[in-house]
Order: structure tokens, then sequence, then C-alpha cells
């Protein structure tokens, strides 16, 4: 399918990282453009008068008429859908498209497409070294950070992407090799009217596909699909055929595909339950691939998982310490707590609270009471939690990330562990959640 007639002229809406890289990806073809952001300074304008001073750019409130100059806008994800200057050109016939529908219509190689709730940036990442583990020329991105269109290449043999629900609902036709969305829980319920939108948009991943990878334990990540479609499914079961699965012999737990065990689960260096199920799902992608399971394996064996994701910082008096920041909702706080909280001798010490973007934290109650010590709560909604917990387990209020560190270090006992995992996004105290993992750590390690 052709790119795009280079004498229509278009516009990209948001200038980020995504809007810079279509920038670069239409000037590089040719095709007459203009750019516009709702904000009066967006973050990539020094970059885009620098390199391309020609370019007409419209900061601040979006103007309609200027809009409705191309029949086709490309829209950041970052902005919603619903912005009334977008709705009112669409109206009027205006197209809303985004970056990864270009990429979809111009990569030459099979896209791995992920999505789901959490575990998105760890699945893919894991998917990446073990095709560079296999010997692949992979390119990895899209929403884990460098924008789809800047991995475009002819040398490329394999895409790994992981897309939001952003991303995707600008995104008519993906025709990915395989797709998958590994879990569906509340989150962005500030962008969308409720979950089964949420869900919407994360299944247009499916559209076009030729396999897909679903998850046994999340009926919601299985696509509505016709007979034939090939389907792989993940799961913590005991995996039947084109399973991916848990099976324990001999009183060892292992990593199995269908009938067969693949490497014994203590293995593998990330923690937890939660771990083990993104291990089968990103082992199920590189199947469907063909990915041979040597370099598969050969891969989980040495990824030791991403930063402030369940994140080991230290190990102190008995007490273990881990960095789970970027929980920025319930379900990946209750994957840690949970995951976590299986695989260590004693009980959690858990820190959450912050900014918690309208979610309800009443699931959280019960395995906060199976698996914990105590709550330590801090940040903007931190009463919201405590009213959701009751009396499941003792809460200690606190005003400071530093203030949390000391609470914890008294509360734990030898076996424990102390698990930052707050269920809330971080802007209420911190500039974003890698900051908020950052200074836990740091305060971690500077306990004697
Ligand atoms: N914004 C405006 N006006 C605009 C455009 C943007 O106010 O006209 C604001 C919005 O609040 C928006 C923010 O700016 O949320 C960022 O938008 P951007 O266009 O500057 O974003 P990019 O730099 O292009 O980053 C985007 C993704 N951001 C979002 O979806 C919000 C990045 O995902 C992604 O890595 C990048 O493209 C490359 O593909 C980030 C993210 O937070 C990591 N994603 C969400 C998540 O993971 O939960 C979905
Ligand atoms: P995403 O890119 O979707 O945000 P990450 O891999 O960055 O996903 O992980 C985010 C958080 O999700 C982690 O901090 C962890 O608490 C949680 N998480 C990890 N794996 C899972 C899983 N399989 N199911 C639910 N939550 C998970």
């Amino acid at each position: 399918m052709s790119l795009i007639a280079s004498d229509h002229f278009r516009i990209v809406v948001g200038l980020g990282k995504s809007g810079m890289s279509l920038v670069r990806f239409l000037a590089n073809r040719g095709v007459s453009f203009a750019v516009a952001d709702t904000r009066e300074n967006p973050p990539e304008l020094a970059t885009l008068r620098r390199d391309y001073p020609q370019v007409d750019v419209r900061c601040g409130e979006l103007d309609v008429e200027f809009l409705c100059r191309s029949d086709e806008l490309y829209v950041s994800p970052g902005l919603a859908l619903a912005t009334p200057a977008l709705q009112a050109a669409a109206a009027r016939g205006v197209k809303l498209s985004g970056d990864i529908e270009l990429f979809a219509r111009n990569a030459k190689a099979p896209i791995i497409a992920i999505s789901g709730s959490n575990a998105k940036s760890t699945v893919t990442t894991l998917v990446g070294e073990m095709a560079a583990a296999a010997g692949k020329r992979v390119a990895v991105g899209g929403n884990l950070g460098t924008p789809a269109l800047d991995l475009l290449s002819d040398d490329v043999e394999l895409y790994v992407m992981e897309l939001s629900s952003f991303q995707l609902e600008t995104t008519d036709h993906l025709g990915a090799e395989v797709a998958t969305v590994l879990n569906i829980s509340e989150d962005h319920m500030d962008r969308y009217s409720g979950l089964p939108a949420y869900h919407l948009a994360k299944h247009r991943i499916f559209r076009g596909a030729r396999q897909v990878v679903f998850n046994r334990q999340d009926a919601l990540t299985r696509p509505l699909l016709g007979e034939g479609m090939p389907c792989w499914s993940f799961g913590l079961g005991v995996p039947d055929f084109k399973g991916f699965g848990l099976r324990e012999e001999n009183g060892e737990k292992y990593l199995a595909f269908e009938f067969q065990n693949l490497m014994p689960v203590r293995e593998l260096k990330i923690r937890g339950a939660h771990n083990q199920a993104n291990a089968l799902a990103a082992l199920a992608l590189g199947h469907a691939v063909g990915l041979p399971f040597d370099a598969m394996l050969a891969a989980l064996r040495t990824f030791a998982g991403l930063e402030h994701r369940c994140q080991w910082v230290r190990d102190l008096d008995g007490v273990a310490w881990y960095n789970d920041s970027k929980a920025t909702n319930v379900g990946a706080a209750l994957a840690a707590i949970e995951g976590l909280g299986a695989d260590i001798e004693g009980k959690l010490v858990l820190i959450a609270g912050g900014d918690g973007k309208g979610a309800d934290f009443k699931d959280l109650r019960d395995p906060v009471a199976a698996n914990c010590r105590a709550v330590v709560l801090m940040g903007r909604d931190r009463e919201l939690i405590a009213q959701a917990l009751g009396d499941a387990v003792p809460l200690v209020r606190v005003s400071s990330l530093d203030e949390a560190v000391q609470q914890c270090r008294a509360l734990a006992h030898p076996g424990d562990a102390v698990l930052l995992s707050p269920a809330c996004a971080s802007f209420d105290m911190f500039k974003n959640y890698e900051e908020r993992g950052q200074l836990f750590a740091r305060a971690a390690e500077d306990l004697a």
C-alpha cells in the first residue's frame, strides 16, 4: 500500500517526540505539511524551528479552519480525540490518523505488537532481547520510548512494538504478524468513558493480525475473531496445546510449552508470579514468529528487569527492598503485591499513594490483608486508599518519601520485603515515576 500522495497537504497535531518523528518522516518523503500544538511552547519547537525553519507551526488553541486545510491529521497519542477542535474537523470529513498507522503502512518486516494495561514495557523489552539473542536485526520501540517512525529501516528484520490504547485509537489497520493484549484492568479513566471504551481501543491491535497471543487468565484479552486465526496462549496454569504455562515436576516448577518443560522458574532473574506470566507471554510471542527456544531461554536467564518495575534495591538486616514505582495503577500494584508476596518468606511492608487518577482502590483490600504487614500511605489520595483498606492491616500516614522509608525500616521484620508500589501516578509529589523511584532507592540505600 502506498504511503500518501505527496501532493496532499498534511497537518501534524502535537509536537512532542512522536510529532517530531512525523515531521522527519514527512519531510524526508517530500510531503508538504504544517504543525499544530495546543501548548504555547511544545517540547520540540526549538528543534523544529532549527531543522525545518520553513514549516508553518501554530501553537496555542487549535484552529478548526486551519485543521480543515488537510484531509488527514496525524494526531499525537497525548491528545484526546475527543478534543473539540479535532471532533469539529472530523465532523467536516477530516480523517484523524496517527504515527502508528503510517508506520504500519511503511514497515516491510513483520511486526510483533504488544499492548495491555500493565507489563507492556517489560514484555516488549524481553521479546526484543530474545530476538537479538536469536541473531535477528530487531527494532524495539513505540510507546516504550523511540517513536515508531524513527525505527523504520530496510535493514530491520523484525519490529517489536509497545502500543498504548492512545496510539491504537488512531490506527486503522496494523497488520501485525502477531498481536497481544497482555491484560486489561482500569487505567486512564480520565480519558475514557469507562472500561468498555478502553477495551475497544486496545483491541484495535488485532486488526489485520495474522496470529494472536492471549492471556488464559484474563478473558478480556481474547479477540473476537473468526475461525482459523492461529492463537497461542499464556497463563500461570498447566499448558495445553498451543499454550505456554507452568508445570511442576519432582518439586521443581518449570516454564513449559504444551507438554515440554523449557526451563526451571528459579533460573529467571525477574521475581514474582506476574513476571513468570511476562516471561511466558514473551516466549509465546517469540515462538509465534519462529524464534528458537534456546535463544529465547538464554535471554530469559540474563534479563534482570527494567528499572522501577519490582526492581530489587538492596537487602538490609534480612529485609529486601523493592522499587516498583512504575505501578501507577491498581492492577500493577496488585500484581506486585500478589507476585512478590507469594515469593517471600515473611510479609510485605507496602508504600502506596499519590495521584489516583480517579481509580477505585477497593480491589487492594483483600490482597493487602493477605500479603502485607502494614501499609505506609502518602500523597494526595492517601485517604481514599485508607478508606478502601479499612482495618485490613495497620496503616501509617506520612508526608514524605523519606519518612515512608524510615517507617518501613521500623515496621519490617527479617524475611519481609519493603515494596514501593504506589497504585497511583506520581505527579502530586514528583516530576514523574522515575524520580519517585530514584528518590526511594536512594533513601533505602542511605539506611545504615
Ligand atoms: N499535549 C498537549 N497538547 C498537544 C499535544 C500534547 O497539551 O497538542 C500534552 C498532553 O498532556 C500529552 C503530553 O503533552 O499527554 C505529551 O504529548 P506529546 O505529544 O508531547 O507526547 P510524545 O512526546 O509524542 O510521547 C508520546 C507518548 N506519550 C503519550 O502517549 C502521552 C509516549 O508515551 C511515547 O513514548 C512517545 O509518544 C513515543 O511513541 C509515554 C506515555 O506516558 C511514555 N504513554 C502512556 C502510558 O504509557 O501510560 C500511554
Ligand atoms: P507498562 O509498560 O504496561 O506500564 P511495565 O512493564 O512498565 O508495564 O510494568 C508496569 C508495572 O506493571 C510494574 O511496575 C508492575 O507492578 C506491573 N506488572 C508487571 N507485570 C505485570 C503483569 N503481568 N500483570 C499486571 N501487572 C504487572
